[in-house]
């Protein structure tokens, strides 16, 4: 078996994000809401679900996973239910009273949480064999997702230093919904923790996603429920390769690694062909297939600018890549795709096992490490910079910082951002090697 996976759901949305993710992984495993296996293994089907779950005394197979909030509300809908002897109780933790939307609240009311953070952590760290890989769900723009998904990850790199951080990090930007008006400072104190702790982060826009559901089914108007099963659907697949082979080299960060040239550009958006979930008429070509893994991306950035360091591509088709090569090439030039001078090879091809599942769409994934994503960074910082120069909301936040640190964090995240934009600047050139 490869090296298990460690999930932690932060704040509402990393809440809920995770839980669709384990709806959709368990009932693959053939794992009902209680952890027992309710159909017989097909035969022939190699499966690891030790990766992400656990098994008990009882044979039960619970999810590997740690669900933190500051307020209880979301935590009690989803252990209150049909789901409540999904989690284990031992794996939650929760206060009062929810960051309100202020990275500061998130990040120094977590501190107050260190020993049970990391007696948690450390309990099922001992559960398993050889864990390789921290998977955090959480989003940067509230501020339990943003404080504690920083805090955490600090506390992961002191204490398991050896291991991966892998962030799935959910931006909000909803089309027609009002956000967190302080956004800007969570994202900015969000970017430079990202930069500075976690091996790779895959970002979700919220925007984005409502039109890729859009463009895949026009007849449905997106959701949280959509969004979140989108976002799932996506990590899911990801995971396939890990949870149905036999080898096991297929590990996690094998798979990824190759998307990351130097360990600062570690940021990643993902592209998705059709799903049977949200169109289940349209059959598709290969080549479209392959057209909407470009088009449908999970965030705003674009090929017209910039260049491809990398990208992994996991699909169905993969031995056709590999008989007729100049299919991706061609795709490439039709969307004018460029390529920095300097990197290797501009996509790895990894096979889904297709087959195993009880979906059977034929889909393909991608996840592009570009240098437009730098964009993504820059906006933010100009509507930082905004806030600051008028100093927007700026003494409500700073309060919660416990000292007088605020303006100096603020100001060394600010020139962390910068800085990686700068590096993808070069990174588009030939000067970078
Ligand atoms: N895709 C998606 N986005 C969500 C979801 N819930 C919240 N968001 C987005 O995340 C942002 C706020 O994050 P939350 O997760 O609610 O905040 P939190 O981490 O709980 O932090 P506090 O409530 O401030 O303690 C909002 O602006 C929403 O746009 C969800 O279930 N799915
Ligand atoms: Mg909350």
């Amino acid at each position: 078996m490869g090296k298990e996976i460690f999930t932690i759901q932060l704040g509402k949305c990393g809440i809920q994000t995770g839980h669709e993710f384990w709806k959709i992984i368990s009932g693959e495993h053939f794992i009902n809401p209680e952890g027992k296996i309710f159909f017989k293994k097909k035969k022939n089907l190699i499966e690891n679900k030790e990766i992400f779950f656990s098994e008990t005394s009882k044979g039960t197979f619970l999810p590997r996973t740690f669900l933190f909030d500051l307020e209880p509300r979301i935590l009690f809908g989803i252990i209150n239910g049909n789901y409540q002897n999904f989690y284990e109780k031992k794996n939650i933790l929760f206060s009062k009273q929810s960051a309100g939307n202020n990275w500061a609240i998130g990040y120094y009311k977590s501190i107050e949480f260190q020993s049970e953070i990391e007696e948690i952590l450390r309990k099922n760290l001992e559960n398993c064999d050889n864990l390789g890989c921290f998977n955090i769900f959480h989003s940067i723009a509230g501020g339990t997702g943003s404080g504690t998904g920083s805090y955490l990850m600090e506390i992961i790199r002191e204490e398991f230093s050896k291991k991966i951080i892998n962030c799935y990090s959910i931006i909000p930007n909803r089309i027609g919904a009002s956000d967190t008006v302080i956004q800007p400072y969570n994202s900015i104190l969000s970017f430079r923790w990202l930069t500075l702790f976690a091996d790779c982060v895959t970002f979700f826009e919220n925007s984005a996603l409502e039109k890729i559901i859009s463009s895949l089914n026009p007849n449905i108007k997106p959701d949280s429920k959509e969004i979140n099963y989108l976002i799932s659907k996506i990590i899911s697949i990801s995971s396939e390769n890990i949870r149905f082979s036999e080898n096991f080299k297929n590990s996690w960060e094998n798979q990824f690694s190759s998307l990351i040239p130097t360990p600062k550009l570690h940021f990643f958006s993902a592209g998705i062909s059709n799903l049977k979930f949200f169109n289940k008429k349209k059959k598709n070509s290969p080549m479209d297939l392959l057209h909407q893994v470009f088009d449908n991306k999970t965030t705003s950035f674009s090929f017209s600018e910039g260049k491809l360091i990398s990208s992994l591509l996991f699909s169905q088709n993969q031995s056709k890549y590999f008989n007729e090569p100049n299919i991706l090439k061609k795709l490439h030039e039709e969307k004018k795709i460029a390529y920095t001078s300097w990197g290797s090879v501009p996509v790895n091809i990894f096979n889904l096992p297709s087959s195993t599942l009880n979906d059977s769409t034929k889909k393909e994934l991608c996840f592009y490490n570009h240098t437009n994503i730098k964009k993504f960074f820059s906006k933010n910082k100009e509507q930082y910079d905004i806030f600051r120069k008028k100093n927007a909301f700026l003494n409500n936040y700073l309060k919660n910082f416990p000292s007088n640190d605020g303006i100096e964090l603020f100001t060394d995240a600010k020139e962390s951002v910068e800085n990686l934009i700068e590096e993808y600047e070069v990174a588009e050139t030939s000067k970078f090697f």
